[in-house]
């Protein structure tokens, strides 16, 4: 099962303190306390495997090493070594201590999310000539410490959306490698599942139905994978008893999760056209067209139907590329 949201614990590592020390040499006398090492900071870097998160199923407390104590001949103490999760690229951290949310957008990209604290200075700083003997140092400074709820929002270009069982997975496996479980059935899908076609990435969220946004079925847990997408393939089955009811229960399961979803460009799928006659497919069409004209029949057995969808897809291709 795709881990998609999980709440970590994370602390930087502390700073260490400095040290008192002398030199123990007759003839040299004087301070000689090195400074703290630096404490460890949490860094997560971006990466394209969706499933990186797993790795916080059972570690949810991320620790980074602190700064080593100074020691005298003027040895600083060693700065704590770095942690770096990497996490998947379309991940929302959200600092929970902070209130702050940062997003992680790009493979390889660096977000330091608790800093190191840093190691303190030792006697040796302190010296001047009315404090021959400092027995002053500092502690090192305390690491940043935060709540961090990290949510997977893939950014998919295209998000396949409908009622369960109206072939969004069929469409799926039939465009791009993925292999989305299909069967004749409502709510096969359990998780999202993403394909390439060519350059874009197209997603197949698990069928919606009404009450989907209030948590009903198992939609309503995956919508926010498409908040992200630019571009929404809405299903309705040729074989349904009422396009125009399917419609209007997905269109008001998008608003309600988020009335940003009902706004992005929607292009409407009437799938399974081989299920009924040329002529009821005609009507349906007409009546599609009063809910959405940008609509296309397709049906999976008929290579030629799909051909002005791979149209549209190739024409957003083109559009991303500029
Ligand atoms: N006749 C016909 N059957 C199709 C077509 N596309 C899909 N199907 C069948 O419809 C059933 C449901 O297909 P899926 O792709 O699993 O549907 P889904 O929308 O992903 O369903 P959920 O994952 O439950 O939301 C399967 O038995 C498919 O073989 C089509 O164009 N024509
Ligand atoms: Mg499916």
């Amino acid at each position: 099962m795709l881990l998609d949201e999980v709440q970590v614990k994370v602390a930087a590592g502390h700073g260490g303190r400095g040290a008192v020390a002398f030199k123990k040499l007759k003839m040299a006398q004087g301070p000689d306390g090195g400074n703290g090492g630096k404490g460890a900071s949490v860094i997560f870097e971006g990466v394209s495997d969706l499933g990186a998160l797993a790795q916080f199923r059972y570690q949810k407390d991320l620790i980074a090493p602190d700064g080593g104590r100074g020691h005298g001949n003027f040895v600083d103490g060693p700065d704590g070594e770095d942690l770096i999760f990497r996490i998947p690229v379309g991940t929302v951290i959200h600092n929970l201590t902070t209130g702050k949310d940062r997003e992680m957008l790009s493979i390889g990209e660096k977000i330091l999310v608790a800093k190191g604290g840093y190691g303190g200075k030792g006697n040796f700083k302190f010296r001047s000539a009315e404090n021959t003997t400092p027995q002053e140092f500092q502690p090192g400074l305390p690491g940043e410490e935060c709540d961090v709820l990290l949510e997977l929002k893939m950014i998919a270009d295209v998000g396949f959306v409908g009622l369960p069982n109206v072939g969004k997975s069929t469409l799926l496996n039939m465009l791009t490698n993925a292999k989305s479980k299909v069967a004749n059935y409502p709510f096969t899908t359990l998780e999202p599942n993403l394909g390439a076609y060519y350059d874009l990435v197209l997603a197949d969220i698990p069928g919606l139905i009404e009450g989907a946004s209030e948590g009903k079925g198992l939609g309503h847990k995956f919508l926010r994978h498409i908040e992200r997408t630019k571009i929404i393939f809405h299903f309705i089955a040729a074989d349904s008893t009422d396009i125009e009811a399917d419609y209007k229960t997905i269109r008001a399961e998008l608003s309600a999760h988020n009335p940003e979803l009902a706004k992005k460009k929607e292009y409407l799928i009437i799938s399974k056209s081989d299920m009924v006659e040329e002529k009821e497919l005609k009507k349906l069409l007409t009546k599609a067209k009063k809910l959405n004209p940008e609509v296309f029949a397709i049906s999976v057995i008929d290579d030629e139907s799909l051909e002005p969808l791979k149209k549209i897809l190739n024409q957003i291709a083109e559009e991303k590329k500029v």
